[in-house]
């Protein structure tokens, strides 16, 4: 497959395409700690939530919560968190996929229990609602300098988001270039843009649906490779859940950290193939 020139690009040549202080960031992270590896930490105790953090974040440049799935959630969670992302210095993404009118996704990000904009680098939300929902989520995001990715596409068996509904989720990524800084998505989504007639816009592909040792977990999640996803198909960052911590009990954290490590080499290494191949 022929990449398009953003997937050649360094991560660090790349921060300076965006204007989004997120991406910015991201990028400048990912190229100082040479990792590509989000871990996805969907595990519903704080305290095994905190002790899978502690030991991955020296491998990773994001962290991806639900924090909705914590038995026992409380406001110290999200200090401990952000404690965490400045020690191992990564950002976080808080998986919440919004998808609902304007007004009720800006009071779901800012208010209730989590107070997602507060903490949470980067959101990301379903573009099914229109571009009702970016600007929505905007009103709340953009003055705090965070950044959203639109689902363009999923990982799960017989998903709808393909074709023209990928389309029209890359239109509206570029329609709203400060606060949209890219895609969840299993490819990049470069040729669709340069179809809209935007060639030159650079945009992010983080891509969930990532493991070594399974293709997938009998409920719909398929698995590729790092290799498949960063060298072969353009993607940016692999995301990475339970192909790091198992099903999540009886954690065994030098287990987690040696994964995370594994991981973490893999997808540098489809990344350093891709940009000089
Ligand atoms: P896993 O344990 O590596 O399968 O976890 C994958 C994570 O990514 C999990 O939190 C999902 O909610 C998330 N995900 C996904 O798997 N596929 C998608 O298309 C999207 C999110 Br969008």
């Amino acid at each position: 497959m022929t990449l398009p020139d953003f997937a050649r690009q360094t991560y660090a040549q790349r921060a300076g395409n965006f204007s989004n202080a997120a991406a910015k960031q991201l990028l400048d992270t990912m190229e100082r700690k040479q990792s590509n590896l989000c871990v996805s930490v969907d595990v519903t105790k704080s305290s095994d939530f905190i002790s899978v953090i502690e030991a991955v974040g020296p491998y990773v440049a994001l962290i991806k919560t639900h924090i909705d799935v914590l038995d026992d959630f409380q406001p110290s969670v999200i200090d401990a968190l952000t404690a965490l992302g400045e020690k191992h210095d990564f950002l976080i993404f808080e998986d919440r996929k919004f998808a609902d009118i304007g007004n009720t996704v800006g009071l779901q990000y800012s208010s209730g229990i989590y107070k997602i904009a507060s903490w949470s680098h980067i959101t990301n939300a379903h573009t099914v609602p229109g571009p009702s929902v970016v600007t929505g989520l905007a009103s709340v995001g953009l003055p705090l300098g965070r950044g959203l990715l639109l689902l363009a596409e999923m990982s799960t068996k017989g998903s709808l988001a393909t074709g023209d509904y990928t389309k029209s989720s890359v239109r509206m990524a570029l329609d709203h270039p400060e606060f949209v800084i890219g895609f969840i998505a299993q490819s990049r989504m470069d040729s669709a843009a340069a179809q809209l007639g935007y060639a030159g816009k650079d945009l992010l592909v983080l891509t969930p649906g990532v493991g070594l040792d399974s293709r997938g977990d009998g409920k719909g999640q398929q698995y590729r490779t790092p290799k498949e996803v960063v060298e072969e198909s353009g993607c940016d960052v692999i995301i990475v859940g339970r192909g790091i911590y198992g099903d999540g009990r009886n954690l065994d954290v030098a287990d987690v950290r040696a994964k995370a490590e594994r991981y973490r080499t893999k997808g540098w290494l489809a990344y350093r193939n891709r940009i000089a191949p």
